[in-house]
């Protein structure tokens, strides 16, 4: 006879969270979401933290080098995405380890045959006011000068006056060479009186640009997740597949973390990759494994070694593996089993394994709940997609700006290593959908607003840190009736975008 978990499987939007005590101390400002993002003993210290309980999901449409620095400069991780080549996964891990903090890649840079008429519209289009000029207008070409608004009157002056007669020439530009320090450019910013200061290499190529408003970085942005080297930190997706090949080139690009990326991961498949990279690196190369959704599953991964473990099977927006299979669990309910598996297991073994529920988050007070029921930290991907930073394109539908968003088992990305069950090197039938998720603007402005949700819901259940969250939370399952009740009801809503904020 078939095995029947007891109870239905439920999902977050079925959970409320009921409020605790809070004294006077519970602010947002004092609450910390420092998490552990690897495994580690009792009375130990993880390796590896995030600042924010968040990382991006392992998709094409998701996490590229831009997601990479924005995420990590908020204090969470980008899992770039494994359905490329190992060169060019690689290159992007790498891409994002090289990118200095403050030097900024130009997104306007001119030729010097250019007209004025065409600057004003390219500062239309950007924003941006101070645009280099390089022999071949790419943002890393030989630097011939720089333009501002300074220097060039729209009242006055004909319009098809060229570039190369109005910019600043190189020879009269202060820059700086390519190892300069943030630090010390800025300092040069400021004993010139420059508004921006363009960085370049040994043959005067364009590496990119200090600007004087990004003078301190650092301080705006507390909870960096920086590396030993002062780099951001990134992590990389592999497949059961050819991780003998993979790992080494993204372990030398310098990735901080790897997770095996399957949509169903209670297999050998993982075991012989975990197998492979603690044969050949022990414990110096940090590895999540999944996705699971049991206490089976979990139990089986954490012994075979892994540093995490992933959970979710199907909850994921752009997933249609239920339909299409008819296997998963409701995310809530695995989430729950398997951070008591892992509390069960740290009791046992006084190994901590860390949980990542990954899918399945539509508002944000869903990333509040998973943590409540015991998860370590999520991966999101609809969420990451929305924003400028995730690397597909904005489009225009039905006159509501909009980003691309697929599946990695959709027709489009065809991934089929996330789907291999040691067969054919091909996806036999899609699990995902291609989408588009409505654009949300920039990364920063998006994820410190989420921040500071779960921040204040912490605070009405009383807690500081995580792990008190995780102690103090008191949950209870709604009924449909009362998710009615739950939004705005039985009044006409004036503004629309309300019922539809995070989506
Ligand atoms: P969501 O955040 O709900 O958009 O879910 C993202 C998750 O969905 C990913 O991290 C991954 O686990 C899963 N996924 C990715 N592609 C597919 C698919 O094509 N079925 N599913």
């Amino acid at each position: 006879m078939a095995t029947f978990f007891e109870g239905e499987s439920h999902t977050f939007s079925e959970y409320l969270l009921v409020p605790g005590y809070s004294s006077a101390e519970n602010i947002p400002a004092n609450v910390s979401l420092k998490t552990p993002l690897v495994k580690f003993r009792r009375g130990e210290e993880p390796s590896l933290s995030l600042n924010i309980p968040m990382v991006s999901a392992i998709m094409q449409s998701v996490s590229g080098v831009d997601m990479g620095v924005a995420l990590a400069i908020e204090g969470g991780l980008a899992f770039i995405y494994g359905n490329q080549t190992p060169a060019q996964e690689a290159a992007m891990v790498k891409a994002v380890k090289d990118h200095k903090a403050g030097f900024v890649e130009s997104d306007s840079t001119l030729t010097p045959d250019m007209t004025m008429e065409e600057v004003m519209e390219l500062k239309a289009r950007t924003g941006h006011s101070t645009m280099p000029v390089t022999e071949d207008g790419s943002p890393h070409g030989r630097l011939l000068g720089i333009v501002t608004s300074r220097d060039y009157r729209p009242t006055r002056d004909d319009h098809q006056k060229k570039v190369r007669d109005f910019m600043t020439p190189r020879e009269r530009l202060i820059v700086g060479d390519k190892d300069i320090t943030l630090k010390r450019a800025n300092d040069v910013i400021w004993d010139n009186k420059l508004n921006a200061l363009p960085v370049v290499d040994e043959n005067d190529h364009l590496v990119g640009i200090v600007f004087r408003k990004d003078y301190d970085q650092h301080k705006s942005n507390p909870d960096e997740l920086l590396d030993a080297n002062k780099r951001y930190m990134v992590g990389a997706g592999i497949n059961t597949r050819d991780y003998a090949e993979r790992v080494p080139l993204l372990v030398e690009a310098g990735a901080d973390v790897l997770c095996i990326d399957s949509s169903e991961g209670f297999s050998e498949w993982q075991k012989r990759t975990l197998d492979w990279i603690r044969a050949n690196y022990g414990d110096s190369v940090k590895v999540g494994a999944g996705n699971v959704v049991d206490a089976d599953g979990f139990r089986f991964l954490a012994d075979c070694g892994a540093d995490f473990v992933k959970v979710g099977i199907g909850g994921g927006s752009i997933c249609i593996t239920r339909e299409t299979k008819g296997i998963g669990r409701g995310q809530a309910s695995a989430v729950i089993d398997v951070c008591r598996a892992r509390d069960e297991y740290f009791e046992e073994t006084g190994v901590y394994v860390p949980v990542c529920s990954d899918g399945g988050i539509v508002y944000d007070y869903h990333m509040t709940l998973a943590l409540a029921m015991g998860a370590d930290f999520m991966m999101l991907g609809r969420y990451f997609a929305r924003f400028d930073e995730s690397p597909t394109e904005r489009v225009n539908v039905n006159g509501q700006y909009m980003k691309e968003y697929w599946g990695e088992g959709s027709a489009r990305a065809r991934n089929w290593q996330r789907y291999d069950q040691g067969g054919a090197q091909k996806l036999g039938f899609v699990e995902g959908v291609d989408s588009y998720v409505p654009y949300a603007g920039s990364l920063k402005e998006g994820v410190r607003q989420t921040v500071y949700k779960i921040k204040s819901t912490m605070c009405n259940c009383g807690a500081l840190t995580i792990k008190e969250l995780q102690q103090k939370a008191r949950l209870t399952l709604v009924s449909s009736t009362s998710i009615v009740e739950g939004g705005a009801h039985d009044v006409v809503v004036k503004d629309s975008q309300h019922s539809v904020s995070y989506r």
